[in-house]
């Protein structure tokens, strides 16, 4: 069985706490158990993973290419914005990054607009809520061929 990484960077532990209007009601757990119905769909294992930390992100990124991961869904939260390192992790790895943000990036703050992620990222979405993980999941399955189960 094939398997994608789910991986989410900085303050996303925070899910469902803080700032509804913004990111919802749905936790982290909610995001992981639909990442899992919804890889389960194509047949694909899912490791997820948050972590605060730079360099740990970076490490995950290292370790899905180094174990031939299918593909990456990712959420670097504020990293997006800062990370050459992120930009040179992904660039590096040559598996597929699916590039994804819970709000509108682009209808906020101004510095949200840019990410040093999208440029090495084979696609990205934004402001579908948490269901961008699952159509990040999705698109990935598409990119690479595999179809949903019958
Ligand atoms: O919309 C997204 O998914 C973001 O990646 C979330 C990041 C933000 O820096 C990006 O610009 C867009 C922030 C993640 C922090 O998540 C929180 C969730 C609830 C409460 C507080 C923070």
């Amino acid at each position: 069985m094939a398997t994608i990484y789910v991986l989410n960077g900085p303050n996303l532990n925070l899910l469902g706490t803080r700032e509804p209007e913004i990111y919802g009601h749905a936790t982290l757990a909610d995001v992981e158990r639909l990442c899992r119905a919804t890889a389960a769909r194509f047949d694909l294992a899912v490791e997820f993973r948050q972590s605060n930390h730079e360099g740990e992100l970076i490490d995950s990124i290292h370790e899905a290419a180094r174990n031939g991961a299918a593909g990456i869904v990712f959420n670097p939260a504020g990293y997006t914005h800062t990370s050459i390192a992120m930009h040179d992790a992904i660039a590096a790895g040559r598996i597929p990054v699916i590039e994804v943000h819970i709000s509108n990036v682009f209808a906020r703050e101004s510095f949200r607009a840019h990410s040093y992620v999208a440029p090495v990222a084979r696609a990205s979405l934004c402001g579908f809520g948490i269901d961008g993980y699952a159509l990040a999941i999705t698109g990935l399955a598409a990119m690479i061929g595999i179809a949903a189960k019958s």
